[in-house]
């Protein structure tokens, strides 16, 4: 049997061709990191870790922290909180083993060591990736106060107890009030999702927290001490494989149950904002702006809904990958003709790049065969991120005079998916597909009935649409029209 990643077994297993250890051991934590999935792990902590090794700075460990599963955990505790990053290119893989997370906890237990760790002077950062449901919004793009889980936690708040967390949100601002007692100083709170503004976005769920908890002090102690920096994050991170696994061990010669997987590309522009010290992320390759908004929004738009629009249609077609969605000509051309005709108009170009070929080099790196990245995987959730990657273009078109008939069919597409999904009619390679939304019931309710109508309910769904949307005689027109050419 094949001995498990740890301390001990990786000085023995080390050095081999196509893996690297890690590039340095922190001795401290200085990071804390909300949503332990694996785009962190493929992302932040691997540019952390290799920050702190140009400088030679041992203060920045991360404590990361899962969403509501100890599966994680029970994975990279046995490990020493060693993990492998699996690079898949066309030609050739490579492994590294990052020695970032220095523990790993989950808020059924791990809360008090969260708070406490949150509140430690050495702490200067916290990180978030949460996935867009995550952030509990209501249709406004505000804090959903009224949340079942997020009222407990504003109750914990209140007792100022050590009770187990029950949102990502309500956990951050329980420690934020920690730190504020402990009176240990400025913290920088960076969002890593992918949701317009996100700084600007965490930094109001925050307040809407705090101003329903009537939380006064801690309100002036934030909007003094906190700096919410906001991000564009890029990496395809698809999951996890029984395959991908087996190459690890075969790479490494050791079993790793944490493993992630990645692309080669890696992209982290942040938002020059900062309330104290940080990693020297610049150093690792990220890019520190104080205009991190156009590089946003053009890969919200261009890449996530371009991956969304694959995800649906290709899952339509039966397609399993986002690779075989991309080469399939009549999406592919549907991929460019949305963005051309869509979503190009709507952007500024960052710092002058070009962005008819950022997007070229997106359909490129989707068309990487070797990542396997599923349909069914981002098409997951589709009513917590259209919002974010789909329907912002669609309303910059509708402001501009024009009727965005290919964000239509985008919007379309999801219809379709969510209709074949919840009736049981979605098989992709001989397996049917359940339906993977935070609104499944709702969504279920209104996809039953008939073909006709279907995108009116649809539409009616006021935390996706808003009412503008909905009563948007012009869109909803090419949405039906979109729909009908799809499913005949
Ligand atoms: C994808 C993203 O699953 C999804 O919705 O669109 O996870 C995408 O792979 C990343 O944002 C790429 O940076």
């Amino acid at each position: 049997m094949t001995a498990r990643l740890s301390r001990a077994t990786l000085t023995g297993a080390l050095p081999r061709p196509d893996v690297r250890g890690p590039a340095l051991v922190p001795a401290r934590t200085g990071v804390v990191h909300l949503g332990l999935g694996a785009f962190h792990r493929a992302h932040q902590a691997v540019l952390t870790e290799d920050a702190a090794a140009v400088t030679g700075d041992d203060r920045w460990g991360v404590l990361g922290v899962t969403q509501r599963s100890p599966r994680v955990v029970e994975q990279l505790a046995p490990q020493d909180g060693l993990y492998g990053v699996l690079t898949l290119d066309t030609d050739r893989s490579d492994l590294r083993v990052v020695g970032a997370l220095r523990e790993a906890v989950f808020p059924g237990t791990g809360t008090p060591r969260v708070l406490t760790t949150v509140a430690d002077p050495g702490t200067h950062v916290v990180t978030l990736t949460v996935t867009e449901k995550g952030y509990r919004l209501d249709p406004h793009g505000r804090a959903d106060v009224a949340d079942e889980q997020v009222r407990a936690d504003l109750a914990a708040l209140r007792d100022a107890s050590d009770e187990a967390a029950r949102s990502a949100t309500g956990l951050l601002v329980r420690a934020l009030d920690r730190r504020r007692r402990a009176d240990a100083g400025p913290l920088t709170v960076v969002c890593c999702d992918n949701l317009t503004g996100n700084g600007a976005l965490l930094a109001r769920v925050v307040d809407d927290l705090l101003v329903a908890a009537g939380a006064d002090d801690l309100r002036a102690w934030v909007a003094e001490s906190v700096r919410f920096p906001s991000t564009m994050v890029d990496r395809i991170v698809p999951a996890t494989t029984a395959a991908h696994r087996e190459r690890a061990r075969a790479l490494l010669g050791l079993t790793d149950e944490a493993l992630v997987v990645g692309e080669s590309f890696t992209q982290w522009v942040i938002e020059d904002a900062f309330a104290g010290p940080r990693p020297a992320w610049e150093l690792a390759g990220a890019t520190l702006t104080r205009a991190v908004e156009p590089y946003e929004r053009a890969k919200l738009r261009l890449l996530n809904a371009t991956h969304s629009l694959l995800a649906y249609a290709g899952a339509l077609r039966g397609h399993a990958t986002i690779a075989e969605a991309v080469t399939d000509p009549e999406l592919h051309a549907w991929a460019v003709a949305f963005t051309d005709a869509d979503v190009l108009p709507t952007l500024d170009s960052p710092d002058g790049a070009d962005l008819v070929a950022y997007r070229d080099s997106v359909l490129r790196r989707f068309a990487n065969p070797a990542t396997g990245h599923t349909t069914v995987q981002v098409a997951m959730d589709g009513s917590a991120k259209l919002p974010q990657r789909v329907l912002g273009t669609v309303r910059d078109r509708l402001a501009a005079g024009a009727v965005p008939e290919h964000a239509a069919l985008v919007v379309a597409a999801w219809m379709a998916y969510v209709r074949a999904a919840c009736a049981g009619d979605l098989v992709v390679t001989g397996r049917t597909v359940p339906l993977d939304d935070p609104l499944a019931d709702e969504l279920a309710t209104a996809a039953a009935g008939p073909l006709t109508g279907l995108a009116d309910r649809l539409l009616g769904v006021e935390a996706v649409f808003g009412q503008d949307l909905r009563d948007h005689h012009a869109f909803r027109s090419a949405v039906t029209a979109a729909l009908r050419t799809l499913t005949r």
